[in-house]
């Protein structure tokens, strides 16, 4: 799949731990599609080989359903078995070189960074997209720190490939990201631990796309 940033505006990171009685994580990613959720991550650190990839599968065809673009997190062999359109890599993952050797040229590779060096670097080798974090404080990963809003506009202004923010965005916050040069925003709690996580995608949504300069 062509990455296109429109595609990147918002940007949904699962979280199996925040399903409540009744929900699955397909149940939960079927319900933020319907509502206007331009991407999907899956992103699950406690769950084995087997189980990721069984998850990995059912989402992914529900991203083909929804024809919107379905990304791994780290894990490059599971990517490549459930057809996945990309692969998100961290600083601390595997290296982007490798990466990119290992995936071909076709697969969408988002890369986090959290400095104008890291992001030029990453872009220079071959980065898609940027993930950008965390913005606001949040407790859905403790081992980040808040960027400051400058370092997040320094980024957008030294690259071209699309860039998306994540960290403590809600509904509340987001409208403060305006003007940052973002291309869209990532969100994990916003949608996991929201009462309805279907409702909160179509008003998240919607104020992504006020904040987001689109052309
Ligand atoms: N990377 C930087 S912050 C973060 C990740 C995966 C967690 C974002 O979760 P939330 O709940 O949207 O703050
Ligand atoms: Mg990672």
């Amino acid at each position: 799949m062509e990455l296109n940033k429109k595609m990147l505006l918002l940007y949904i990171v699962t979280d199996r731990s925040r399903l409540k009685d009744g929900q699955t994580l397909s149940s939960v990613c079927e319900d933020v599609l319907a509502n206007g959720a331009t991407c999907i991550q899956l992103r699950e650190k406690k769950l084995n080989e087997e189980d990721f990839l069984n998850e990995a599968m059912e989402i992914s065809a529900l991203c083909k359903k929804y024809a919107v673009p379905f990304f791994i997190n780290d894990n490059v062999e599971i990517a490549i078995k459930c057809h996945a359109d990309g692969v998100h890599v961290g600083q601390k993952d595997m290296q982007l070189e490798k990466v990119r050797q290992i995936v071909g040229d076709d697969m969408i590779i988002g890369v986090s960074v959290h400095s104008v060096e890291e992001a030029l670097k990453a872009v220079e080798n071959g980065a898609n997209y940027l993930g950008v974090g965390a913005v606001f404080s949040t407790s859905t990963k403790t081992d980040t720190n808040v960027l400051p809003a400058e370092t997040l506009r320094d980024i957008c202004a030294a690259v071209d490939v699309p860039v998306v923010a994540i960290g403590g965005i809600n509904e509340e916050n987001l409208m403060k990201l305006s003007g940052c040069g973002i291309d869209g925003v990532a969100v994990v709690s916003a949608v996991f631990a929201a009462e309805n996580p279907g409702e909160a995608t179509a008003r998240l949504l919607e104020l992504a796309r006020k904040t987001v300069a689109q052309e």
